[in-house]
């Protein structure tokens, strides 16, 4: 995967490559990073790269000129990539979409700043409009970062050992189940006997059911628009059982105040 950034703060992205998983898939070649500084393909002596806008207002607007260059000279740089511009009118990113994009050959990431860039370039320039939440950044260089991050991580042999994207929080709808390691008691609380059982099966089962309550718990939107195995829902059914039972034992003692 080749992932080529256009933005007039290239250096915002040095520490980015130069850490973690990012830096081991560039050293190992899974992904290729590059940057461009949109303010190399201005026209002017000043490199400018923001103007007023039409219609007058508050704030600035990319000119089209140096970004529709640095698109191009991405595009040559790449020519299968898909180009996106990171934007609150994108679609909103989540894990299906950073699966989708790991399929390409490449991605070529437009970083607006200020209050936007000139609608030409968006109508002709650019493939995908991606935002990735409802929030508004001072800049879509984070936004790309976010979106490098996620699809690294789904290209195969990034993240090393059993290298299981599959096996994590979202592949199956589900919020990863709680983690525990040494030591066996930290301040009091004891890490769950069953873990240190040693009984495989009898660890995945409590695994499911601890992915499932925390998704019911913090997260009930993703279960709502999940399909359950019958596993999953012999989960949902035995705890639904308990709260009833709760709930049908005041109601016993209620009545029995009354009598
Ligand atoms: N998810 N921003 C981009 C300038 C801008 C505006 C419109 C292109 C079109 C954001 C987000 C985000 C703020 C980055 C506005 N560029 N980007 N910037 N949320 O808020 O991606």
């Amino acid at each position: 995967m080749k992932f080529v950034v256009l933005t007039i703060f290239p250096e915002m992205f040095d520490p980015f490559w130069d850490h973690g998983i990012i830096r081991r898939a560039i050293d190992q070649k899974k992904i290729f990073a590059s940057t461009l500084n949109i303010r190399d393909f201005a026209e002017d002596n000043h490199q400018v790269t923001d103007d007023r806008p039409y219609g007058g207002g508050s704030g600035m607007v990319m000119k089209p000129e140096p970004l529709s260059g640095a698109i191009r000279a991405a595009n040559r740089k790449c020519p299968a990539a898909k180009t996106i511009l990171l934007s609150p009118q994108g679609r909103v990113f989540d894990q299906a979409a950073a699966n989708e994009l790991a399929g390409f050959e490449g991605l070529v990431l437009v970083c607006g700043r200020y209050e936007g860039v000139d609608e030409r370039i968006s109508h002709n320039l650019i493939d995908d409009e991606i935002s990735i939440g409802d929030y508004v950044l001072t800049g879509g260089e984070l936004a790309a970062m976010v979106v490098i991050d996620a699809v690294t991580r789904q290209i195969p042999g990034t993240l090393g050992g059993e290298d299981a994207a599959e096996k994590d929080s979202f592949s199956n709808g589900l919020l990863e189940h709680a983690h525990y390691t040494r030591p066996q008691v930290f301040e009091g609380n004891a890490v769950p006997e069953i873990l240190l059982s040693g009984h495989h099966e009898a660890i995945e089962n409590w695994r499911l059911e601890s992915a499932m309550l925390r998704t019911l718990l913090k997260r009930p939107d993703l279960l709502k628009s999940k399909s359950l195995s019958k596993q999953e829902l012999d989960i949902l059914k035995k705890w639904s059982q308990r709260i009833e039972e709760i709930i049908e034992s005041y109601h016993r003692g209620h009545r029995e105040h009354r009598e």
